[in-house]
């Protein structure tokens, strides 16, 4: 076995500081939906109990909360997540030929 160590610093030489890892969480995002006049009420209710497993109480005070001030937070997650619920929600909304948009935003 060898007695090298590179760590050791017995020669009074300049010796290194590793420097710390910085780790950093990474960002989560806010899945929003925005208001329009078109899209129904019930609709609204239903997809925020499909796609974000809320209840019924919660899906209807989020559903008004959108109605009267234009924007509500349907829930917040990891890039990966947000974007995948962002897709499904406007391909959803498309598909049932209804003009509501969904968006995400950094936290
Ligand atoms: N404003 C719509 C209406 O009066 C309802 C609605 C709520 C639409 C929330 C979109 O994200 C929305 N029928």
């Amino acid at each position: 076995m060898s007695d090298f160590d590179p760590l050791r610093d017995d020669d009074n030489d300049v010796s290194v500081q590793e420097a710390q890892p910085k780790l950093k969480r990474p960002p989560l995002y806010k899945v929003i939906l925005l208001n329009d006049d078109f899209t129904p009420m019930h609709f609204v209710i239903e997809l925020l109990i499909q796609f974000f497993a809320m209840s019924t109480n919660k899906a209807t005070q989020v559903m008004l909360q959108i109605h009267t001030q234009g924007v509500g937070v349907c829930g917040t997650y990891s890039k990966d997540v947000a974007e995948t619920k962002v897709y499904i929600v406007n391909e959803y909304s498309k598909q049932h030929q209804h003009p509501l948009l969904c968006s995400m935003e950094e936290l």
